[in-house]
């Protein structure tokens, strides 16, 4: 059993032993097979076969194995590491030490968005671009889409989504026809000034290398999604009648049939149930503050 942090709370020694993690397991070659993982889990509504990672229920214990898979690769090069959480609703400007020169590094330039401070940061020579839809070889940002401005989901918005009692429901998809609180969190329903977007909005806020299926080309993506996590833990702390759903295969007459995963069917590529992961005190607690 392991804690997982708050990245503000993070000691400037802890802040250093992730990076030095991160930047190890991409040394040994084995940080962008998360990254081509990830892509390849990215199958959208519209694309035929099973939904896992994203649009889908799994969307929470997909991505729960997937860190803590990540995670234990982390511990392999330092025992005492563990994925921080980012706060999106507290440390939610671009002047945040989240984005400071000894942890994530800061925004990409306006001519080309590449990052130019940090650790992972092209010219700082750790962390080439190796699996991406771009020709590019650096990382790149565009921290709060100055463009088409956009903010971070507040702590109000996040409670409203909190709120929510239905795990999920049919279509089981990304459409506006699936209430619930996973499509309500991963933001495929009601827009930004509604209140909504959440965990997508925050791919956006990033921009780069965070949108779009490569998105753990950003070291950020795991302390994103480790706060996505701790939010799938406070809605079953706040709903314990509520469970996650399906809870049983779809009949063979459903259109989602062989497309959606139930509490007991096995998660592809690592055939993990979600029901495996439904508590997460079996692997990490979280230290909230
Ligand atoms: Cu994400």
């Amino acid at each position: 059993m392991y804690t997982r942090k708050n990245q503000r709370n993070l000691t400037s020694d802890q802040r250093t032993r992730f990076v030095k993690a991160v930047l190890e397991v991409k040394r040994l070659g084995r940080y962008d097979k998360y990254v081509s993982l990830h892509s390849r889990y990215f199958a959208a509504d519209g694309e035929s076969g099973l939904r896992v990672a994203h649009m889908a229920p799994t969307f929470f214990p997909w991505h729960r194995h997937f860190l803590i898979v990540f995670e234990r690769e982390l511990q392999l090069i330092d025992p005492g590491v563990s994925i921080p959480y980012w706060d999106w609703t507290r440390d939610s400007s671009a002047s945040s030490k989240l984005w400071a020169d000894d942890f994530m590094g800061g925004n990409g330039r306006s001519s080309d968005g590449q990052v130019m401070t940090g650790p992972f940061a092209y010219r700082n020579g750790g962390w080439p671009i190796v699996f991406g839809v771009t020709e590019e070889r650096y990382l790149t940002r565009n921290l709060g889409r100055p463009d088409r401005p956009l903010k971070l989901p507040s702590a109000a918005e996040l409670t409203g989504a909190l709120a929510i009692a239905t795990y999920d429901t049919a279509p089981w998809n990304s459409s506006p026809h699936t209430q619930g609180f996973r499509n309500r969190i991963e933001g495929w329903t009601v827009s930004d000034k509604a209140g909504g977007y959440l965990h997508n909005r925050v791919h956006q806020w990033v921009g780069g290398h965070m949108i779009g299926a490569s998105s753990p080309n950003d070291p950020v993506f795991w302390l994103h999604h480790a706060f996505i996590d701790l939010i799938w833990v406070r809605w079953q702390r706040q709903h314990r009648t509520s469970r996650y759903l399906p809870d049983r295969p779809l009949g063979a007459k459903d259109p989602q049939h062989g497309r959606v995963i139930s509490s007991n069917e096995p998660m592809p590529p690592f055939g993990v149930k979600p029901s495996a992961v439904f508590d997460h005190r079996h692997y990490y607690q979280y230290e909230e503050n």
